[in-house]
Parts: structure tokens; sequence; C-alpha cells
């Protein structure tokens, strides 16, 4: 990227940018766990229906955090915020390898594996130990339970005004492994092309909104972040 190209950057990820850590993708699994679909496993229902199976899915991925090690496509974004401070990085993963890597200016608007929260006072904690239906918080009397701090299908993305800011006000918006299946998400790009930014997407394969982009780098995250960045 030349310097001075671009002031003030939008990058959105998806689980395709962690694939070459080890993380399963939703599509690779077809979006299933123990043979239930994503969309049924992850949703406010589904934890009202059976609390133990939705947190037995989110033990299952939160324990695999220690084995996985950031790539070298989160390392990138990490340096592409040094060099432009005007570098928004919105995730759609809830793993904790942006961070990790060294990003600052990051923004989980689908929660993250690593933390839960109160039903009751929304107070978050950090998970140390796998969570079970007869979880409860510290911060209420009586208890209240204790559940992912995840935004399910259904529920209200996280830091969407300061989403929407950024986009209205970004030079370049670039998506990096995401299949543009799941909304709000895959519409940001139509907002950052509203106003002019210039749209590249960087993926494995095509997407969903691939023809919404200026630019298509394919290839692996790993291979194509740090060119852009370079
Ligand atoms: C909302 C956290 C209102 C959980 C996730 C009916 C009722 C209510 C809502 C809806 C409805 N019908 C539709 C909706 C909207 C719904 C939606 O979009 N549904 C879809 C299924 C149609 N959205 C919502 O409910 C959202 N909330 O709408 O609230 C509202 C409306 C407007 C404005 C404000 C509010 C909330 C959705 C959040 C759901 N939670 N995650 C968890 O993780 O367990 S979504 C989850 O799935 C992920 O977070 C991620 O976002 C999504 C998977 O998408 P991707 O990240 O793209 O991953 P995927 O596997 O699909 O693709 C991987 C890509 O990587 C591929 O393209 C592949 O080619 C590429 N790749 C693979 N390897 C590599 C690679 N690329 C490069 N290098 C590689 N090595």
């Amino acid at each position: 990227m030349k310097e001075g190209q671009f002031r003030q950057i939008v990058v959105l990820t998806g689980a395709g940018i962690s694939a070459e850590s080890g993380i399963q993708t939703f599509r690779d699994q077809g979006g299933l766990w123990e043979s239930h679909r994503l969309e049924e496993v992850a949703t406010p229902e589904a934890f009202h229906r059976d609390p133990a199976l939705v947190q037995r899915f989110y033990n299952a991925r939160r324990a695999q955090l220690p084995e996985v090690a950031p790539n070298a496509a989160h390392l990138a974004l990490a340096q592409l915020e040094k060099a432009i401070a005007g570098t928004l990085l919105i995730t759609q993963n809830i793993d904790d390898l942006h961070e990790r890597a060294g990003s600052h200016h990051l923004l989980h608007m689908h929660g993250e594996l690593a933390k839960a929260r109160c039903v009751k006072s929304g107070q978050l904690f950090r998970v140390t130990e796998p969570l079970s239906e007869d979880s409860l918080c510290t911060c209420c009397v009586p208890a209240q339970p204790l559940r992912p701090h995840v935004v399910w299908f259904g529920e209200m993305p996280l830091g969407l005004d300061r989403i929407f800011h950024a986009l209205a006000q970004c030079d370049l918006f670039v998506a990096i492994g995401t299949s543009g299946q799941v909304y709000p998400a895959a519409g940001f790009v139509d907002e950052a092309r509203s106003q002019g930014a210039y749209c590249i997407e960087i993926n494995a394969d095509s997407s969903h909104i691939s023809h919404r982009f200026d630019e298509h780098r394919r290839g692996s995250a790993t291979v194509e972040v740090p060119k852009l960045v370079a």
C-alpha cells in the first residue's frame, strides 16, 4: 500500500482469516456442530431450550484458543494500524487472535468467546473454566445464569454506531475471509461503496458479495494480506 494512498481504512474479517491458524470456518463444517445447524445453536431460543448444548458448543470452541496462534494475516493487520492510525478493524470472529497479534483499534461485532455475561446485569466476566447450564454470575442477588458474550442470530450486533460512522468516513474498505452470508456485516461494503470508498475483497474463493467489490485478491489470507499491507 503506497504511503498516503489511503487515510481512513475499515477492515472487516470473517472466519477465513483464522482458518490457517487452525480454527475451522463455518463454511468448512457446512455450518454444522454436533449435527446442529449453526443457526439452531447460536440463538437465544437455543440457549433457552437447551443451555447445556449451547454451553458445550462454546466450551468446545473456547478450549481451542490456547492451542492456536495468530497467523501472518493477523500480524499484518496489526502492522497496518501502526502504519495508518485511521484504521478500524471490525471482526465477525469471536476468537482472540487479532488481540494476540497486537491489534488495538478492534471491534468484535459478534462478541468474544473468552468472555461470558450475566443475563440480567450484562456484566462481563473472563471465562476461566468451561461453563455449564448451572454457571451463575457473582454480581446479582439472587445469582443469575451466565451466557456466552456472543451475538446470536436475531440479536443486535455490537458497536454498530461506531461501525456505520467509520464506514461513512473511510476511503478504503477491505473484507477478508468472509462468505458474506451474515447481515448486517455483509452489507458493510455497500455502505462504504455508496460514499466513494475503494473496496477490496481478499478471499480464497468467491463470496456472496464478491460482485460488490472494486478489486479481488483471490488467495489465502496469510499470503494476500501481507501483500496488501506491504
Ligand atoms: C441482526 C457469533 C437485527 C456466534 C455469528 C431472521 C431473524 C433475525 C435475523 C435474521 C433473520 N434472517 C436473517 C437475519 C439476519 C441474520 C442473518 O444474517 N442470518 C443469515 C444466516 C441469513 N443476522 C442476524 O441475526 C444478526 N443480527 O440481524 O439483528 C439487525 C438488523 C440490521 C441491523 C442491526 C440489527 C446477528 C448475526 C450474528 C450471528 N453470530 N457469530 C458464533 O460465532 O457462534 S455469525 C457467524 O457466522 C460468524 O460470526 C460469521 O459472521 C458467520 C460466518 O461467516 P463468515 O465469517 O463469513 O465465515 P464462513 O465460514 O461463512 O466463510 C468463511 C470465508 O472465508 C469463505 O468465504 C471462505 O472462502 C474464506 N476462506 C476460508 N479459508 C480462507 C478463506 N479466505 C482466505 N484465506 C483462507 N485461508
